[in-house]
């Protein structure tokens, strides 16, 4: 079948006069406005294929180019400021290398992809299903982290452990191929609390969470993971253990990443970068509430 078209394409490009070309312009424009791809449509809208959330986002994306967008402006408003000229783009103190879509004080409905794929059914019963409670979704963002050019590691590409919450997971979507020069992120398997590694320097609640670098280094012995993986993919993580990550070398990261984590850290150690905007139109169901607010 496929042989067969790569042969009909290459006789028509080898052979086709300016006459059929036009023919074969004017055979599939009618094919698609009026015959093969109207019935088609039709038996579309009559059997419509009942899509679950992740698929939906998906199209949502898909039509609104969501991420590209973010992209676009992000790059616009880096080239304006190397001309020296101003740019909304969003940064936090002490991370500054990397550039936020919402960074934090966004009102969020579910009608952005983002904060729908927090709530995911899939993605929310993994997150509480690993946690063993009802979680808080307490972050979702998409960062975008131009190459660091002859800046040294600093912050989160540091070696640490996030001192948020010792009940966390967090995702990490990849928007872009990462390589080692995108960035990648590196995780020390087994040294979440509770995991034999979690001792080295261990997870304390607002603790001084990076380690000297020399000793981290040989105590850790080469046991870290990195994680180079096409665009698209999803990494879990509890990031309470060790990580680092998004020291972008040669090319720019982008990722959406989100966090869940428990009531008592929202109430103790975290700030929900969010606030939530109900609509009577996008109805939560109670545990995506319960994750939300
Ligand atoms: O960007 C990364 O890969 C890691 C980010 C990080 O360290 C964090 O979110 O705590």
């Amino acid at each position: 079948m496929h042989r067969t078209k790569t042969q009909f394409a290459k006789r028509i490009n080898r052979v086709a006069s300016g006459l059929e070309r036009r023919g074969v312009v004017a055979t599939y424009e009618v094919q698609d406005r009026l015959l093969a791809n109207r019935s088609s449509r039709r038996r579309y809208a009559q059997v419509a294929p009942a899509l679950d959330d992740v698929q939906r986002v998906v199209l949502e994306r898909l039509r609104e180019v969501n991420a590209a967008r973010f992209v676009d402006e992000t790059e616009a408003g880096l080239a304006s400021e190397r001309e020296g000229g101003e740019s909304a783009l969003r940064r936090r103190a002490g991370k500054e290398f990397l550039v936020r879509k919402y960074s934090w004080g966004v009102t969020l409905g579910l009608d952005d992809p983002w904060l729908r794929l927090g709530v995911n059914p899939r993605l929310l019963d993994l997150a509480n299903g690993y946690l063993e409670m009802w979680s808080k979704l307490e972050y979702v963002d998409v960062w975008y982290t131009p190459p660091a050019g002859a800046d040294e590691r600093r912050s989160s590409q540091r070696w640490h452990r996030d001192f948020n919450d010792r009940h966390l997971l967090k995702a990490f979507i990849y928007l872009v191929d990462v390589d080692n020069e995108t960035g990648p992120f590196e995780y020390v398997p087994r040294s979440a609390p509770g995991g034999e590694l979690d001792r080295l320097w261990p997870w304390r609640p607002l603790g001084d969470n990076y380690p000297p670098e020399d000793e981290f280094a040989q105590k850790v012995d080469g046991r870290s993971v990195s994680f180079t993986a096409p665009k698209g993919t999803i990494i879990f993580c509890n990031t309470s253990g060790f990580h680092r990550g998004g020291f972008a070398t040669g090319k720019p990261r982008v990722l959406a990443t989100l966090t869940w984590d428990s009531p008592a850290s929202l109430k103790a150690l975290s700030e929900r970068n969010y606030v939530f905007a109900a609509s009577d139109d996008e109805p939560a169901s109670e545990v995506q509430r319960y994750a939300l607010t």
